[in-house]
């Protein structure tokens, strides 16, 4: 891997022009640190491209001197995925500047938008057009398409929508020789060989640049009812969980899971919120009910499950909202879980996955397993329980410097991913490999899986110039 010449620099401030170039190191600054401040990068310069084809110029140019590039959405990779390293020899390529949404096709259910589109303006857009896109997570204000596509989000609708495998209908990306890919068009079949787009889905940028993607649109919903529940143990919710599935089938969209803790730390940190019931219930969940345009609410049916629920003892307490200003309220408490997190100190963090009936035990003992072998750690074990997705953060004791995440965390996260293995899981759900995980995959990937990845890695990008030091362990 190369530094970049000034006369490279200089070529590609000239293909992008002022508003596709900087090398100022305080306008780079907020965009070579992750979300949550644990890895610093530095890179020669920013470049934002207006088009595709300025992203082809970029790659054309910087793998001729075998440069680094790192692209970037809205910086919320919770893996350190689109953070350059310390080197200084990678250049960011942040794909911000490329947010229209192309094309919106209300009857055929397609919208294919620009990398740079914003999840929450593709909401809003599809909302305007009778549609919506149903993928939503707690950082849909910054994430953006081509970020999602590349990591294969998740979020809080995969129970009834899966993730972003399932919506990506069609992608266009710059592949690492400057070609670009042309595979938008929304085929229902297509036998043309190995599936360029589902390998450039979760390949966290390492196979090329992801410029847009066509996604698949369901009709707008009418109404939806939120409930937020106390309940005794993830068994019971699990059991709750099934239970809803059915009395309410589809209906039921989202259902995830919220220890005490979580509450306390977003009670304690996040303004404005309040604690919904009157007593305190050792887990929480939070479900989402919908219906259709044109059919009854979802509100009755939840309503007579959850009295069911409470006479079977599956469910303590629980409140529906009784309006959507409520229901917001409430989607922030979980939403809120990762800032409250952040703002209280140092956490080992985990976003694991076994199968679904395995991971209300999981929860349980892998929590006191934890807790036992480093005394004063708590755990925060929230989230998506009806994916079988859990993020199994692991808190420092209270006071911990945050050099206890460089101290202390490894061995956490070493037993941690330990347990999920051991469980047949896997240790990244939704989140992705990044940087953070990668020496724990290299550990634990197993070498059919690891030596596949890294055979499509050369074959695709030999001067592994995209997105390096990511996702894929060398050998
Ligand atoms: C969530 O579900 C996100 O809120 C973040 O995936 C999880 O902070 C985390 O560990
Ligand atoms: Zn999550």
């Amino acid at each position: 891997m190369a530094f970049a010449s000034p006369v490279l620099l200089d070529r590609l401030a000239a293909l992008l022009g002022p508003k596709g170039f900087t090398a100022d190191p305080g306008a780079m600054a907020p965009w070579l640190t992750d979300w949550r401040g644990r890895f610093h990068g530095v890179a020669a310069a920013m470049l934002s491209p207006a088009g595709r084809e300025e992203v082809a110029g970029i790659v054309r140019l910087c793998a001729a001197e075998g440069v680094p590039l790192v692209p970037q959405g809205g910086n919320t990779s919770m893996v350190g995925g689109a953070t350059p390293d310390g080197s200084g020899a990678a250049l960011v390529v942040s794909l911000r500047r490329m947010n229209r949404i192309r094309e919106l096709d209300a009857e055929a259910g397609l919208a294919v938008c620009d990398a740079g589109v914003v999840l929450a303006d593709l909401h809003e857009t599809a909302r305007a057009a009778g549609r919506r896109f149903p993928l939503s997570l707690a950082a849909k204000g910054s994430a953006t398409i081509g970020g999602l596509v590349s990591t294969n989000a998740g979020g809080t609708q995969v129970l009834r929508f899966g993730t972003m495998r399932g919506l990506v209908q069609g992608i266009e990306a710059v592949l690492p020789d400057g070609s670009l890919y042309d595979g938008l068009t929304a085929l229902k079949k297509d036998n043309r060989g190995y599936d360029l787009r589902q390998l450039l889905i979760g390949a966290e940028g390492t196979l090329g640049i992801v410029t847009a993607a066509s996604l698949r649109l369901v009709p707008a919903i009418g109404a939806r009812a939120v409930a937020w529940i106390g309940l005794g143990t993830p068994d019971t919710a699990m059991r709750l969980l099934r239970h809803l599935d059915a009395a309410l089938g589809d209906a039921v969209e989202s259902f995830e899971l919220v220890p005490r803790l979580s509450l306390d730390l977003v009670l304690a940190h996040v303004p404005g919120t309040r604690d919904p019931l009157d007593a305190p219930h050792p887990w929480y969940a939070l479900v989402e009910a919908v219906a259709p345009m044109g059919a009854p609410g979802p509100e009755p049916l939840l309503y007579e499950a959850l009295r069911a629920a409470f006479e079977t003892g599956l469910a303590s307490d629980a409140t529906i909202a009784a309006s959507e200003a409520q229901a917001e309220a409430l989607w922030r408490l979980r939403e809120n879980i990762a800032e409250g997190e952040k703002a209280a100190g140092p956490a080992a963090k985990h976003d694991i996955s076994v199968a679904i009936a395995d991971m209300p035990r999981f929860v349980t003992e892998g929590a006191r397993t934890v807790e036992a072998r480093f005394p004063g750690t708590r755990v925060n074990a929230f989230g998506h329980l009806g994916d079988g997705n859990i993020h199994f953060n692991v808190m420092a004791p209270a006071g911990a410097a945050p050099a206890w995440l460089e101290a202390e965390a490894p061995a956490v996260s070493a037993l941690v991913h330990d347990l999920v293995t051991a469980a047949g899981g896997s240790i990244s759900a939704e989140h992705g490999i990044g940087q953070m995980k990668l020496a724990e995959f290299a550990r634990l990937g197993g070498d059919a899986r690891l030596n596949a990845l890294r055979a499509i890695k050369r074959a695709l990008d030999p001067g592994g110039i995209m997105n390096p030091g990511k996702l894929v362990p060398l050998a």
